[in-house]
This record gives C-alpha cells, sequence and structure tokens, in this order.
C-alpha cells in the first residue's frame, strides 16, 4: 500500500486521474514505430511527464494530433478537449495553480492562439508556468493548400504572445522541436513561473522522418536552478527583523506547501509580525491565527492594532509592495525587506511589475526557501509579544441578498469539512471564510482578465482530484458567461466540482466606475446601469450549466433556501457531478468595497 499523501502531495504527483485516464480510449494502431516529424514531438512531450494537453483542435497540428491518439494511444498526455482556446490555456492556468507545475496546451494557427491570449496574459501575471503548443503554416509557401493555409499561416506568430510568455520558438527541424519543448518546459516551471509558447511548422510534423533521434536523459536538460538566498543576506534580514519593535509581513506569492506555510506561520510567530494576505493570490497565512490582520485593504497605519509600532515591513513577493506601501504611509524611518525573484520576468511591455519600491533590502531569492532559514536564524521565539485576539467572521445577518449570504450559506452546510476555494468574486471580503490550509484558496485570474475563472477552476478541481477536498469556484455572472463552456469539460471528463454564481445580472463592479463619473460630473447616478444589467432577458446560468451536462439549481432568490440548495448541490458534486447554482444576489458591493474599487490614482 502507499504511504498516506498530503492533500498538497496527492496534488502534485503528476500523474493522470484513474477516472479520467479511462476516458476516450483509441483503437490500438498495432506495430506503431515513430515515423513523423510529430511522432518525435509526441516523443518529447511524453518525457516532460506531463499528464495533460488542453486542446482546442485545428488542421494546423493536425500531425501532432494524429501522434497523441495513435502513437502516443492519447496518454501521458492525454487530450482534454476544450470548447474554446481561452478555457484550454485557463484550465492549464488552474492546474498549475494547485501543482506548481506547468501542463501543456494546444491552440490552433494563428486563429487559435488569438483565442487563447487573454488567458495566457492572465497566467503571466499570475506567475503561473503553462506550455503552449501551436503551429501555422506550412511555412514553405509551394506546401500550402490554397486560400486555408494563407490565411492561418503567419510570420513571426511568437509575436501575438511574446510579451506576456517567457520564451518563444519555432524550430525547423525534429531535434530542434524536442530541444524547444524540453527548454521551454524548464523555463516555464523556472522561477519566476510563466507561460511559454512553442509553435510548430505543419510541414515538420507531417514530414517523414529516417532515423530516430539518438536518446537523451532529459534531466540533464532541465537542471534545478538555485533561488536560495546567501546565508549573509538571511543574517542581514535577520538582524532587522529581531531588532524590530514590530514587524508587518505582507504574505504574498507562495507555493501550495504545507512545509512552506508552516513556516510562515512559525516565523510570524517567532516575530510577533502582525501578517497581511491578498486573495489576488493564494492563501498564504492562517486567516484565524491571532496575528492576521486582514487583505490588502488593512494596510494603512491606523487600521489595526499595532499598526502605527510598525517599523520593518517584510515583503513574501507582495504583488504590488509600491502600492502597500503608498497606503501604509510608512515613515521614512520605516526599513523594508523585499523577497521576490519577480524582477527577473519583468520586461516592460505589460505594466504588471508595478510601481517601483524603495527597500532596504532585497533577497533575490524564492520566499518559500528563504523564510525557513530565517525562523533558523531568528530562533523559534526571539522575545516574547503581546497576542492579539483573532478576528471573529460576523454573526450579524446581513441586509438584502449578497454575496455575504453566500459566504454564511456555504459555512453552515461546510462545517469544518476541508474546501478549496478556486475562484472569488471581486466583491467578496476576506473575512467571510476562513483558510487554514495553503490549498483552502488557489488566488484569482493574476491578470484581471474577466472570463479566466470557469476554466481556472475546472483545471484546479482535476488537480485536486484525489485529494478529498470539495472545489467549489464562486464566479461573477460576468466572468461565468464569458468563460461558460469550460463547464462542458468538467463534465466530459468527470471533474467533480461546485460552481455557485454570485449573479447580480450585471457587470457590477463597471456600474460602480459610471457611478464615479457620474457623481464627479455631476450627472444623473441612477443611469449608472446602462449598459451594464444583463436583464430582459435574465440569463438562465442554471439552465447553461444544465445543457452542458451539469446539475443545475435555482435561480435561488431567497437567502432563506440558499443552504439547503447548496447542501443538494454538494451531494451531487460528492456523487461525482458538477453541479451550477445560479444565486440571485443583488446588484451592489459593500462601501468599503466600493471605495476600494473606485478609488482615484492619487
Ligand atoms: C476581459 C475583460 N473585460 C472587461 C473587463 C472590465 N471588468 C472588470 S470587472 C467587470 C465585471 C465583471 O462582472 P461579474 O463577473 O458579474 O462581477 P461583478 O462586477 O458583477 O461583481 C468587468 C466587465 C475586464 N476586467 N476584463
Ligand atoms: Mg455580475
Amino acid at each position: 500500500m502507499n504511504p498516506p499523501q498530503s492533500a498538497t502531495a496527492r496534488a502534485q504527483a503528476n500523474s493522470a486521474d484513474p477516472a479520467v485516464a479511462g476516458l476516450e480510449r483509441p483503437t490500438p494502431a498495432g506495430a506503431n514505430a515513430p515515423g513523423f516529424g510529430s511522432d518525435i514531438i509526441a516523443d518529447a512531450l511524453r518525457s516532460l511527464d506531463i499528464p495533460y494537453i488542453a486542446l482546442t483542435p485545428g488542421a494546423s497540428y493536425r500531425g501532432l494530433h494524429d501522434s497523441i491518439v495513435n502513437y502516443l494511444g492519447n496518454s501521458k498526455p492525454q487530450m482534454l478537449l476544450c470548447l474554446h482556446e481561452e478555457a484550454a490555456v485557463a484550465i492549464a492556468h488552474g492546474y498549475a495553480k494547485v501543482t506548481g507545475k506547468a501542463m501543456a496546451t494546444a491552440v490552433h494557427s494563428n486563429v487559435g492562439l488569438l483565442h487563447s491570449t487573454l488567458a495566457i496574459f492572465n497566467a503571466w501575471c499570475d506567475r503561473m508556468p503553462v506550455v503552449v503548443l501551436g503551429a501555422t503554416g506550412p511555412v514553405d509557401a509551394v506546401k500550402r493548400r490554397p486560400w486555408i493555409d494563407w490565411i492561418h499561416t503567419a510570420r513571426d506568430q511568437g509575436a501575438l504572445v511574446r510579451e506576456y510568455t517567457k520564451w518563444d520558438d519555432q524550430p525547423a527541424s525534429p531535434g530542434a522541436a524536442r530541444e524547444a519543448l524540453l527548454r521551454g518546459t524548464w523555463i516555464a516551471n523556472t522561477a519566476p513561473q510563466g507561460p511559454v509558447y512553442i509553435n510548430f511548422d505543419a510541414e515538420l510534423q507531417e514530414s517523414k522522418v529516417g532515423e530516430p533521434l539518438p536518446p537523451i536523459d532529459v534531466a540533464r536538460y532541465m537542471p534545478d536552478v538555485a533561488t536560495a538566498a546567501p546565508s549573509e543576506q538571511i543574517k542581514q534580514a535577520a538582524a532587522l527583523l529581531k531588532g524590530a519593535k514590530q514587524v508587518l509581513m505582507l504574505a504574498g506569492r507562495a507555493s501550495r506547501s504545507e512545509e512552506a506555510w508552516n513556516a510562515r506561520v512559525q516565523l510570524a510567530e517567532a516575530l510577533g509580525a502582525r501578517v497581511v494576505t491578498d486573495l489576488k493570490i493564494g492563501a498564504s497565512f492562517p486567516t484565524d491565527h491571532p496575528l492576521y490582520a486582514g487583505a490588502p485593504r488593512a494596510i494603512s497605519a491606523d487600521s489595526v492594532e499595532g499598526f502605527k509600532n510598525v517599523d520593518v515591513i517584510l515583503s513574501l513577493d507582495w504583488v504590488d509592495l509600491a502600492g502597500a506601501l503608498r497606503s501604509y504611509g510608512p515613515a521614512p524611518s520605516v526599513k523594508v525587506i523585499q523577497v521576490s525573484l519577480d524582477h527577473r520576468i519583468h520586461n516592460g511591455w505589460s505594466m504588471d511589475h508595478q510601481a517601483l519600491p524603495a527597500v532596504d533590502l532585497l533577497l533575490s531569492a524564492d520566499p518559500d526557501l528563504v523564510v525557513p532559514e530565517l525562523v533558523k536564524e531568528i530562533g523559534k521565539s526571539a522575545k516574547p509579544h503581546a497576542v492579539p485576539s483573532a478576528r471573529k467572521t460576523s454573526d450579524k445577518e446581513p441586509t438584502g441578498f449578497t454575496n455575504e449570504h453566500i459566504a454564511r450559506a456555504l459555512r453552515k452546510v461546510l462545517g469544518d469539512r476541508p474546501v478549496s476555494y478556486l475562484g472569488l468574486p471581486l466583491s467578496w471580503d476576506d473575512s467571510w471564510v476562513t483558510f487554514r490550509h495553503p490549498l483552502d484558496y488557489v488566488g484569482s485570474n493574476g491578470g484581471g482578465g474577466v472570463g479566466g475563472g470557469p476554466g481556472i477552476a475546472v483545471g484546479a478541481a482535476l488537480a485536486l482530484k484525489g485529494t478529498g477536498r470539495l472545489p467549489i469556484a464562486i464566479c461573477g455572472d460576468g466572468d461565468f458567461l464569458m468563460g461558460v463552456t469550460a463547464v462542458w469539460t468538467a463534465v466530459h471528463y468527470k471533474i467533480p466540482m461546485l460552481f455557485v454564481l454570485a449573479n447580480n445580472r450585471s457587470f457590477y463592479n463597471d456600474e460602480l466606475h459610471q457611478e464615479r463619473m457620474a457623481r464627479a460630473r455631476n450627472r444623473p447616478v441612477e443611469n449608472k446601469w446602462i449598459g451594464q444589467r444583463m436583464s430582459e432577458p435574465e440569463v438562465d446560468l442554471a439552465a447553461m450549466g444544465r445543457a452542458q451536462g451539469a446539475v443545475g439549481f435555482g435561480p435561488v432568490t431567497k437567502p432563506a433556501d440558499l443552504a439547503d440548495i447548496l447542501q443538494k448541490a454538494v451531494a451531487e458534486v460528492d456523487a461525482g457531478k458538477v453541479a451550477v447554482v445560479d444565486v440571485r444576489v443583488e446588484p451592489g458591493y459593500t462601501a468599503v468595497m466600493t471605495a476600494a474599487m473606485t478609488r482615484a490614482g492619487s
């Protein structure tokens, strides 16, 4: 018998789920030697140990498609058919959020790549690895079929995504294609992680090859890249932290590792540091810990007890350190330590690098490797600290019908059951549900590209199969509608999960912006809904789930009905189904949320 695995270890095991592996078995092709360029590419793909390739098909890679089905037997990697390229890449993005490793995707020529661009951008901003494969051509014009091969061949196709991928290539021979796959996967998985794009000439895939390539030891082409900090810097950081009156820890981007999570808690406890987390990224600190101070909105000198005494800020790869420092407004005497590798990926096209923070000490290293070293250096508890009392979730019944009702009903239905939140709506408040494990929440779409939610959730739920965790995605209606076909892929590949839709029948976030404009210009605020509300007709989101084979519930129009319906939906997920619950919340955000979302630049 295998030894018991932790949820994180199970999710990272990188093997295809047995239920998925039994699906879409091809008729064996019989004696099957590698005979074509795409067979060599398929061999290289298999050597990468990637369990799945999410794809939307197209003739530009029909050679590779054939090789995966008939040469590899649709296994290692196994195809996951997606109804839109944006879903294919989003699924790989979600899978990486849980496993920390890249999955493959394939998108057709320039057109499939164009469809996938937003999802690639989301993965880029989220620093998540994805290996995107594509195709073009035949590059040799005399080999092209009339019309279609011409419109679907682009010079420098990689230029479409070069500014938000870490690397791209268009190899010109089977040997170069193998090398590109090794290099691309290695680069994608190396911190800071991100998507890569490899484009295969149609002719290269379909051409016959004589000799097979000589075998290689793949591991030697993908060496580990050291991302620890030098001990001298660890000592410097530890000295600053130990000497501090009050440390503020900004717990930013982190892996899903339980050991790293525990080390972060130990460090905070040793320092008595107050800790802030960010719903843009995965859970990084227990939100019921007495030292936990809240989400980024809490970052201001007078918001939390003890903050005004802060004299050292420790950023563990915080997404927007300069922005956090600006809201906190620290006195110049406050020392700032930044632990991050992110500067290595900044390229100046996208401003996702954020403003340049003023720091006193930069550890250009992986925070998950730095924190345990700091714990060792500082000792379990450097000095006694007054421990504040842990935050409590509000017992007050909210008014109207809001996202807070969804949170309350889920708390009631789920109790202490292990749950992974695979997405939360924009207006979510971090106090509504508690995170106690790195897999309790996997973070947002990263790039603010609405429509990523459903696909990311499906990929994350796939990676969570076998962990015993209940996968839940809470999506805004706008987000769900833009990415809705990912539901079909979840149903088809038997990926049980729960979608709860915070359906306010509006792109409500933008109503707030119209409200802001109207107020600033002294114009009628009551017009803010025009061009925003999705009513007359209201879209039946449960039916959109049902149409794709999910079990649809709702519309739920009364808070009192919500818990019972969610209970039924959870029972369906436990029975292996995909459940979609349409909850008709009222348009409107809390005052705090409204202020945070529409604040001006300065
Ligand atoms: C691709 C894309 N289009 C438009 C936007 C602008 N935008 C930001 S939030 C938002 C509304 C999203 O609607 P929904 O998911 O229903 O959430 P709600 O704001 O209603 O809570 C829009 C349209 C965006 N960020 N991304
Ligand atoms: Mg909405």
